[in-house]
């Protein structure tokens, strides 16, 4: 008798937004999870590399791990098991009677940048078809909306890189502004050592020594919240230098002017005295980028999550655009996206202003295309609705605006939404919260009806990773009976509703109906389907045809606004929206560890993960440790305007004095979103989790 090994599923991790390849291989008989992670050489983002919440992964498929069966509140107030029957009978109910006496904007929905393409684009559409709700909108807005917003004004168009990552190693000067790859994306290193060791300049801004920092030849230590004025201060001395590019400024730009007299009141003196950053080093940093032939600016969280996150980005394009170091060849500024499918999940319609496509909700052309795809009246389509925070922030309200009902699929914000508190006193006032996820989350724990919903590996769809190179991410396990897709659940909730459009359940059918919606739009799929993209490893949007090769680089005949130039962005610094005063002397910001992923829900199940970070803590310098008395792995409390957290001390000179840091990957005593501001940036609104003033006690 001959026995054949089950063959090993190439597919990519559930996380961040590389989206590393993976192989997952059968478990012998018994194990405790039915697949292994194995290394995949051949996909070129990673190359078989992967940080070790890919190679722990299969943890996520443990029966006690993830969710097995439907849960409902009792009259009691337990969770407890369901039958499927009745969980959606009860929620297309309970919405149908809230949407009945107080109208469908009433009933919200937040997305997520991990959903899968076809779940985004089918949850903006049963959000506005099924539902017939303005209100949707999701994590995404806590993530990159900042440099999304900032990309869209300056050229146009918003890809987070108009370039590969392979790109990276042949750039001359790169700055990588407030991001930790280091730490969020450890497979992408690589691109930074090759471009040093090819001879190039890596500048790294944050107010903290990382473990990218130490890898930099250059570091720049700024005050949080003060990156636009050091983007402001470097064109001041490019100007002086002489290196702006005039050429490339006439020829491919527009609105110079404002930016240069900007900048010329940013004098290296005074941004020294606001950033902190020593005019030596402003020097330094302007001499590389200026000279250099090629240039890229990378931005990620740092500069993004600030109240003035979109004017920011906008300062470093500045740079990019005087330099010549755009729409060039291994030139240009981008956006590292963050979540598994934070570039696809901004695209698709999931976002309260937006349409498939990166269409606009409130174009009467984008309307009416969208709508004949779904079989709809264009007029039955609502307008925008309101931002992630604006909507958590008006659940449970009384009054007309009060959103009463909310279905969560892909978020879990009672961790990672700002000033989480009263958030959650918010989530706690709604009449009908449903919670569709794969684990039972902080959030999940405080649902009405939990239904639980395959994830990764147990299904197959496409994500478009931070590059802008869309993926077929394969189901490798059959998903555990008692589960299903949340496709199936929007399909069924449709059906339960009477909706007037099709729901299909079928991934592939599902992103047969996207490339349609999609196309002639902005992040235009139509010539991508499953059969290509099984074939090769990603294709770069935009795709418009079957025979089209895709598009890895962007911009370098034109950029995507109407005249095809690229815009310079008139900004001007400003403050924080919170600044240290007697009562709250010190700047609180907070990021992200190796071992664990936002809001812990997923990694904090997995023990390897939770060994090598198993809780919260607060970042301080020695010297303010020395004048607070506290030792290292002493609890201590930080209080702000919002609440109080606490969590042992980390005592390290790698972050600025006046500065500490917390991650916010965990819920309880230590959640650092108890204490983060929710200031918004007007244009993206975008809240200020980067920045707030925070005083700091023993306890
Ligand atoms: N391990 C891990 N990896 C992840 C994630 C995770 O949760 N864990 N999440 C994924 C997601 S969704 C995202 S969005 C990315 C985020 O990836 P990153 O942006 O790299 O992560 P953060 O730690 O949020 O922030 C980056 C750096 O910004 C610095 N910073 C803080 N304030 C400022 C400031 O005012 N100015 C500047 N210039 N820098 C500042 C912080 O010190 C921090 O080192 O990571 C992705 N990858
Ligand atoms: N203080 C502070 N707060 C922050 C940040 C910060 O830097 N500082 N960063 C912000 C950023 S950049 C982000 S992206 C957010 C992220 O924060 P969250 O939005 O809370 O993201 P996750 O923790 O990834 O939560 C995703 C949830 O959805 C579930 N899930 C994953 N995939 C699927 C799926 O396909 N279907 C369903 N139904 N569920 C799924 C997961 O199990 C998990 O419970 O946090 C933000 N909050
Ligand atoms: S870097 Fe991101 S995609 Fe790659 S293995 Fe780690 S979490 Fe997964
Ligand atoms: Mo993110």
């Amino acid at each position: 008798m001959t026995t054949t090994t089950p063959a090993a599923t190439a597919t990519h991790c559930p996380y961040c937004s590389l989206q590393c390849g993976m192989l997952l291989a059968p478990t012998a008989i018994g194990s405790a999870v039915p697949v292994q992670v194995r290394e995949r050489a051949d996909f070129p983002v990673n190359r078989g590399a992967l940080c070790g919440k890919g190679q722990n992964a299969a943890a996520l498929l443990a029966p006690g791990v993830r969710l097995s069966t439907p849960l409902v509140r009792t009259g009691g107030g337990e969770l407890r098991a369901a039958t499927w029957a009745e969980v959606l009978d009860r929620v297309a109910a309970g919405l149908a009677a809230i949407r009945a006496e107080h109208g469908a904007d009433a009933v919200g929905v937040f997305g997520g940048g991990g959903l899968t393409n076809e779940k985004a684009y089918q949850l903006g559409k049963f959000a506005r078809v099924a539902l017939g709700t303005a209100t949707i909108d999701y994590n995404g807005r806590f993530c990159m909306s900042s440099a999304a917003a900032a990309g869209r004004l300056a050229f146009g168009l918003d890809r987070g890189l108009p370039f590969p990552l392979a790109d990276i190693p042949h750039t001359e000067c790169l700055i990588l502004v407030g991001a930790n790859p280091a730490e969020t994306m450890p497979p992408a290193l690589r691109y930074f050592r090759e471009l040093r060791e090819n001879g190039g300049t890596l500048i790294v801004v944050d107010p903290r020594r990382t473990r990218t920092a130490e890898q930099a030849d250059l570091h720049l230590q700024p005050v949080p919240g003060t990156d636009l004025a050091l983007a402001l201060g470097l064109l001041h001395l490019l100007i002086a230098d002489q290196t702006v590019d005039a050429d490339f400024v006439a020829e491919r730009t527009t609105g110079f002017e404002s930016a240069r007299a900007a900048a010329m009141a940013h004098w290296p003196e005074r941004v020294e005295s606001v950033t902190g950053v020593p005019v030596s080093q402003l020097r330094e940093a302007a001499r590389h980028f200026g000279r250099a032939r090629t240039g890229m600016v990378l931005t990620a969280r740092g500069p993004e999550q600030q109240s003035k996150g979109t004017d920011t980005v906008g300062a470093w394009i500045n740079l990019c655009l005087a330099a010549g170091k755009a729409g060039r060849p291994y030139s240009g500024y981008g956006c590292l996206t963050g979540q598994g499918n934070g570039q696809g999940g901004r695209e698709h319609g999931q976002k309260a202003d937006q349409l498939p496509g990166y269409r606009s909700i409130e174009d009467p052309a984008a309307r009416a295309h969208v709508a004949a795809v779904w079989g709809v009246d264009p007029d039955t389509l609502p307008r925008s609705g309101r931002s992630a925070y604006e909507l958590l922030d008006s659940l449970g309200r009384p009054g007309p605006d009060g959103v009463r009902a909310l279905l969560v699929m892909g978020s879990n914000p009672v961790v990672s939404a700002p000033r989480a508190a009263h958030i959650t006193a918010r989530l706690r006032e709604l009449e009908l919260l449903v919670v569709c996820d794969a684990v039972l989350s902080e959030t999940a724990q405080l649902a009405d009806v939990v239904l639980p919903s395959t994830q990764w590996a147990e299904e197959t769809g496409t994500m478009t990773n931070l590059e802008g190179r869309v993926i077929l991410r394969r189901q490798a396990v059959a998903p555990p009976p008692g589960v299903r897709s949340d496709l199936w659940i929007m399909r069924a909730l449709a059906e339960r509703l009477d909706s007037q459009a099709e729901f299909d359940d079928d991934p592939e059918t599902v992103f047969a109906e996207l490339r349609r919606a999609s196309a002639g739009g902005q992040a235009d799929y139509a010539g991508l389907d499953y059969q290509r993209l099984r074939a090769e490893d990603g294709v770069f949007w935009p795709c418009p045809a079957e025979d089209h090769p895709g598009t890895p680089r962007l911009f370098l005949d034109r950029f995507a606004t109407p005249d095809g130039r690229a815009r310079f962005a008139p900004v001007t610094h400003r403050p924080a929206a919170e600044q240290p005063d007697q009562e709250y002397p010190l700047y609180l910001t907070t990021g992200r560890v190796l071992a664990q992923y936002q809001s812990g829900a997923q990694t904090r199940r997995v023990a390897e993960l939770t060994a090598a970070a198993p809780g919260p803590f607060v970042e301080l310098h020695p010297r303010l440790a020395a004048r607070l008395e506290v030792t290292d792995g002493e609890p201590l409390a930080v209080v702000s305007r919002r609440g109080r957290a606490v969590a042992p001390a980390r005592i390290t000179d790698a972050i600025r004095p006046d500065t500490v840091f917390m991650p916010f990957h965990w819920s309880g005593a230590g959640r650092a979103n108890t204490l983060t501001n929710p200031a918004l940036d007007p244009t993206s609104k975008m809240p200020e989790f980067k920045v707030c003033a925070v005083r700091v006690e023993k306890v």
